[in-house]
């Protein structure tokens, strides 16, 4: 019944007419079948999650490599509920025939926290005879308690706890005013509530204690603005336009533009993801990357006194990536002409749910794709570039986490973060020593350092599933100055270290060598340079881990020990911090640790399906030009063809401009281009 429904209506989320692609996220009406299923055999539950349980590898490439003949993957939904008693269920419905096909007990794991979980904290915290009593300590009156918020963080991991009952930490805040951030006026102490009993069960009060700032608000609304500074006025309008439309064209969820092929999934964990990621390459269909999405990400904070040490936040494994995500708005979010798709997920109570607009894909001009003027007669060819820009923007509390994926012409994806929002603050007191673990960028507010490490899956398929990985660094050629190899001391090449198992494989930057790393199929070979095809990770943001070996962070986030991890395919190896993230102890380490161990460390991922982690990001040690909002900060790694094509891939790319040298010499403007950019073309 449930397969009939599904191919008959209409698929509110996918876009596409039944039967949705096997990597289609869950549709509305999928995520309400899933839990009518689980709820007749399971009653009453909450829900955490209903996502698509993706297909098996083995069957995907089978029914990608022939639609018509290989069985299509099952419809499957991944469950997550929590029952009476706080019992964590992970299940796996079969939506083709109606019934649970896996429900296990997960005891002592917690499910992430979703933006209902959160919200509830805030009302339950005013009302605490406790919470009252410390806002009375530090200045604020009990009929001053609607001013006093907080946002609550999964409680990370606290020894005195565990991880049987499921906690938050509230950090703790207050408005003098509605509009006032709270940003401004951190409290000093910490409420860790119960989600089950929805009860302030213990609060964390520091032995200095910080009454309330007094200092003036410090907003960044229109109206503050305009009340202080005021706005510029220099700035004229700039008009994007796309008067022929976009250069792409959707078949449901996937997206076909300059000979790219790919597939936009959405799950409330990672965002987006994109499966099947493919280049026309004279016609032929090379595939480049099976499955890539921003798949982890952790925030540790710098300052060692209690309780700061919890605040480290897995913002996808610990809220969700999708969960926390934006509904984009056109002109503001992104600009030009937009491609917007809807996200479907489940409510607490089982309802499906819709973020309108949670994905904008629009086109950008990118500036020269490659110019050449000779020198001695002026003959030239300008050709600008154009980019493709699937994005999301999500906001993890205090910060936003704006999210690019960008594809290029010439075959390079490149994944750009921006970072901006509002520090995470917290209290001090005039003239108090901030001990170097935070700086003071306002009056009695105090911005901890930190680190945004974000942890990108990487499952290659380099004209094929079977790839290899090496380390490439550029390294000084043997032989001393004045030695008959290198007698002026100038050779230097590219070194390049193959990964035979994942422990070679666990490796660092190293700025100094301009260190990158290969995804290659070593089956094919480029047929001039004779070297493998392969595409090449660049990326040049990657500090390493700074919270010390055998600490709480080190051990939760095993992930952002190394910048590269690799792995050997499996189905089920998606989350590097492991699939339940708040309160894991790290002991032992969840995610990619575990399955290394369990691999064997020295299992061979050489020439095979493979899956390269990396870990990069920023070290934040704040300032006061990030307050009271950050401007926009970006990150960018590139993973770029090399060796993969036998020439430059964009030659193709109409000209703005081109003269030869003959045309030059005859005179005038000459210029037999067509339009690339709908915009001047000289003639
Ligand atoms: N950055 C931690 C976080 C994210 C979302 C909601 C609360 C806290
Ligand atoms: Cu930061």
């Amino acid at each position: 019944m449930v397969l009939e429904r599904l191919q008959q209506l209409a698929y509110h989320v996918t876009g596409t007419s039944a039967p949705p692609h096997p990597f289609d996220p869950l549709s509305t009406v999928e995520i309400d079948a899933a839990v009518a299923i689980v709820r007749k055999e399971h009653g009453s539950l909450n829900f955490n999650a209903v996502t698509l349980y993706e297909p098996r590898k083995t069957e995907m490439m089978a029914w990608l490599a022939d639609p018509e003949h290989a069985p299509r993957p099952v419809r499957c939904a991944d469950v997550v509920a929590i029952a009476p008693g706080g019992n964590l269920y992970d299940g796996v419905v079969n939506l083709e025939k109606n019934e649970i096909v896996q429900w296990k007990h997960a005891p002592n794991m917690q499910p992430l926290i979703t933006m209902e979980d959160l919200q509830e904290v805030e009302h339950v915290v005013r009302k605490d005879p406790k919470v009252i009593e410390q806002c009375g300590i530090i200045g604020i009156p009990p009929e001053d308690m609607y001013k006093v918020y907080c946002d609550p963080w999964t409680i990370g991991y606290d020894e005195r706890f565990g991880t049987g009952v499921r906690l938050q930490q509230a950090l703790m805040y207050y408005r003098p005013h509605v509009d006032d951030s709270q940003y401004n006026y951190p409290l000093d102490f910490c409420p860790i509530f119960n989600a089950e009993t929805k009860k302030i069960i213990h609060i964390d009060v520091p032995s200095v204690r910080r009454p309330l700032s007094k200092a003036a608000p410090n907003n960044y609304h229109r109206e503050s603005i305009e009340q202080t500074s005021g706005y510029r006025t220099d700035i004229k309008s700039l008009h994007i336009t796309q008067p022929e439309g976009v250069s792409f064209e959707m078949k449901g969820r996937t997206i076909e533009w300059q000979k790219w092929s790919i597939h936009i999934g959405f799950n409330y964990r990672e965002g987006l993801v994109f499966n099947n990621i493919t280049f026309s390459d004279k016609g032929n269909i090379r595939p480049i990357f099976y499955r890539l999405s921003m798949a982890e990400m952790v925030v540790p904070y710098g300052n060692p006194e209690h309780p700061h040490q919890r605040k480290h936040a897995f913002d996808l494994g610990e809220y969700g990536g999708g969960y926390m995500t934006n509904s984009l708005s056109l002109g503001c979010d992104c600009k030009g002409a937009i491609h917007y798709m809807d996200a479907a997920f489940v409510n607490r109570a089982g309802a499906s749910t819709i973020i309108k607009n949670a994905i904008c894909i629009h086109e950008e001009d990118a500036g020269i794709l490659f110019k050449h003027t000779d020198f001695r007669d002026g003959s030239t060819i300008v050709t600008r570039g154009r980019k493709l820009i699937i994005s999301q923007i999500f906001t993890a509390a205090n910060y936003e986490y704006c999210v690019y994926w960008i594809f290029h012409q010439d075959g390079t994806v490149q994944l750009e973060i921006k970072l901006t929002g509002i520090l995470n603050t917290y209290a001090m007191n005039p003239n108090e020593d901030t001990k170097g673990w935070g700086t003071e960028v306002y009056p009695g507010v105090n911005a901890h350092n930190h680190q945004h490490l974000f942890c990108l899956r990487i499952d290659p398929n380099i004209d094929g599933p079977n790839n290899t990985i090496f380390q490439s660094d550029a390294i000084r050629g043997p032989g001393d100055v004045g030695s008959a190899e290198n007698k002026y001391g100038n050779a230097f090449f590219a070194k390049k270290t193959k990964f035979t198992t994942p422990h070679e494989a666990m490796s660092d930057y190293d700025g100094s060598t301009s260190r990158t790393w290969d995804m290659a199929n070593t089956n094919k070979l480029n047929p001039y340079s004779k070297k493998p095809v392969s595409y090449k990770l660049v990326s040049r943001d990657v500090p390493s881990l700074l919270p010390k070996e055998g600490g709480l962070v080190w051990k939760r986030a095993g992930f952002a020990r190394h910048a590269v991890h690799v792995t050997k395919y499996s189905d089920d190896q998606i989350h590097p911090a492991g699939r339940h993230v708040p309160q894991t102890s790290g002991e032992p380490s969840e995610g990619i640790p575990a399955w290394i161990e369990a691999a064997g460390p020295d299992s061979s991922i050489d020439n095979t399906d493979v899956v390269l982690w990396h870990t990069f990001g920023l070290t934040h040690f704040p300032a006061p030009e990030d307050y009271p909002i950050m401007p926009a900060e970006p990150m960018t790694v590139l993973l770029r063809p090399r060796h993969f094509f036998d020439r430059n891939p964009v030659l193709d790319v109409p000209p703005s401009f081109s003269r030869t040298p003959s045309q030059v010499a005859a005179g005038g403007n000459a210029c037999a281009c067509p339009k690339n950019d709908g915009s001047s073309v000289l003639v």
